[in-house]
C-alpha cells in the first residue's frame, strides 16, 4: 500500500485517472504550482495529486489489517508531513478544494502534523479511523504527551497507545457500572430511543441480568401497542424468563399498573420507537410515562451506526422532552467505526451504561467500562 503520486494540469482528470488505475482510493492531498507566463492570467497551472489505494479488508481480518496499516501509514505519515510543510510554506494563493475532496480530513491533517510528531499523529490517525472525532481524538491523546525537544513538538509519553486512550477515556466519560438495585431499594428503568435501535431485545438482556445474576423480582411493561407483532415479541421473551408482563396504553393504566407490582425489586419499561424529528410522538411517550409516580432511568438507545451529528441530534431532541439517565449503545457488531461511543457521551455530557454487541438475547451485552470502549478503539 503506497502513496502515489499523479501531475498533470487538470485536477479532476488526475482523479479519474487515479480511480482508473487504482480502483477506490483515498485522496491524501494536492499541490498547485502556477507556470510563469509573459501573458498576464494565462499562467497555466500543474497539480501534483497524492493518493492511496483504498485496501478491501475481510471482516475477520480487520484488526490485523489495522496494525499492518498502522506501520505503512507511519511511514507515509513522513512523506505526507514534508508534503504538507512545503505546502504550507508554499507563496503560491490558497485553492478551493473540488467538492468531492473530504475537506475536513485535509485541515484536520494539517492541524494535527503542526502539534503533534511521531506516535502522536499515528494514534490520532487510527482513532480517526475508527470513527473518533478529529478534535476528539486530538484532546485524548493530548493527554498523554510531552514536548518532543528535537520536533519541538507533542509526542506520546506511555509505552502503548492502549495507555493513552484508556488515560483519554477515563478521563472524559462518565460510565454508570451495572444496572442495581440495593436491598430494600425498587428501581424502574423505561427504554427509549428512535425506531428499531434495539429497545426491546436489549430490555429483555438487561431483565435476564436482573434475574440470573442478581436473583431479583423482575416485571417487564410494554407501552408499545403501535407496532404490529411487538406485543407479541415482548411476551416471548418475559415468558422465556419466567416473569410478569403487562401492556399498558394511558399514563392512567401505567400508575395503576406500577402500584400493583409493590413485591417487584426492579420494573423495565419497553416504550414505542419514534423518530426524533416527530416532536408530537415523542410528547405521547412522555405523557405515558409520567403516569409513573415512582422516579424512573431513561435509558436511551443509540446505534452504533448513526453518524455522530445524527446521534447528538437525537440526544439533544429526546433529552427536551426526557431527561436521560444514561446512553445505551446497541449494533457495535454492525460497524468498523466505534468512535461514537467516545464522540457522543464527551459531546453530550452523559454517562454510558451498556453496548450491545449482536442479536442473541441474553448474550450479546457487555457492560461499558473504560477497558471495554479502549478495546473497540485501538484492540485488547
Ligand atoms: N446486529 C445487531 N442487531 C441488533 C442488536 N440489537 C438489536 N438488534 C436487532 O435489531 C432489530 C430491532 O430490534 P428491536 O429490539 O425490536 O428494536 P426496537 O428498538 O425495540 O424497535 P421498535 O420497537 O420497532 O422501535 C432486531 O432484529 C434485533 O435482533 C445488535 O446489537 N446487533
Ligand atoms: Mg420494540
Amino acid at each position: 500500500m503506497n502513496v502515489k503520486v499523479y501531475e498533470g494540469e487538470e485536477l479532476e482528470a488526475l482523479i479519474e485517472r487515479a480511480k482508473k488505475e487504482l480502483g477506490d482510493v483515498e485522496i491524501l492531498y494536492y499541490e498547485v504550482e502556477k507556470k510563469r507566463s509573459f501573458i498576464p492570467f494565462f499562467g497555466k497551472k500543474r497539480y501534483r495529486l497524492f493518493v492511496m489505494p483504498r485496501p478491501k479488508v475481510e471482516e475477520g481480518d480487520r484488526e490485523d489489517k489495522d496494525r499492518e496499516e498502522l506501520v505503512e501509514i507511519k511511514k507515509e505519515i513522513e512523506e505526507l508531513k514534508g508534503l504538507l510543510a512545503s505546502v504550507t510554506s508554499s507563496a503560491a494563493p490558497p485553492q478551493p478544494l473540488p467538492e468531492h475532496i473530504d475537506k475536513e480530513q485535509v485541515f484536520a491533517d494539517k492541524r494535527i502534523f503542526l502539534e503533534f510528531s511521531g506516535d502522536a499523529v499515528e494514534l490520532i490517525q487510527l482513532l480517526i479511523k475508527k470513527g473518533v472525532n478529529p478534535e476528539i481524538a486530538e484532546e485524548i491523546v493530548r493527554d498523554s504527551c510531552g514536548l518532543d525537544i528535537e520536533t519541538e513538538k507533542l509526542d506520546l509519553n506511555t509505552a502503548t497507545f492502549r495507555e493513552a486512550v484508556l488515560k483519554g477515556v477515563e478521563g472524559r466519560i462518565k460510565f454508570t457500572g451495572e444496572f442495581k438495585v440495593e436491598d430494600g431499594d425498587k428501581r424502574v428503568f423505561a427504554f427509549i430511543g428512535p425506531t428499531g435501535v434495539g429497545k426491546t431485545t436489549n430490555l429483555f438482556k438487561i431483565a435476564s441480568k436482573f434475574v440470573i445474576e442478581q436473583e431479583l423480582r423482575v416485571g417487564v411493561i410494554t407501552t408499545d401497542t403501535f407496532k404490529v407483532g411487538a406485543v407479541q415479541q415482548a411476551r416471548t421473551y418475559a415468558s422465556i424468563l419466567n416473569i410478569p408482563f403487562f401492556v399498558v396504553t394511558d399514563s392512567k393504566k401505567l400508575k395503576e399498573t406500577l402500584s400493583g407490582l409493590e413485591n417487584l425489586d426492579v420494573v423495565l419499561i419497553d416504550t414505542v420507537g419514534r423518530s426524533h424529528y416527530d416532536y408530537w410522538r415523542l410528547g405521547e411517550i412522555k405523557a405515558t410515562l409520567s403516569g409513573a409516580s415512582i422516579s424512573m432511568d431513561l435509558i436511551l438507545l443509540i446505534s452504533c451506526n448513526y453518524d455522530t451529528s445524527e446521534a447528538v441530534e437525537v440526544v439533544n431532541r429526546y433529552r427536551s422532552f426526557f431527561s436521560i439517565s444514561s446512553l445505551f449503545f446497541t449494533k457495535v457488531d454492525e460497524t468498523s467505526k466505534p468512535g461514537i461511543m467516545v464522540n457522543l457521551p464527551v459531546i453530550t455530557g452523559l454517562p454510558v451504561s451498556y453496548v450491545s454487541t449482536g442479536q442473541r438475547v441474553p448474550e450479546d451485552i457487555k457492560l461499558l467500562t473504560p477497558e471495554v470502549v479502549t478495546d473497540y478503539l485501538v484492540g485488547a
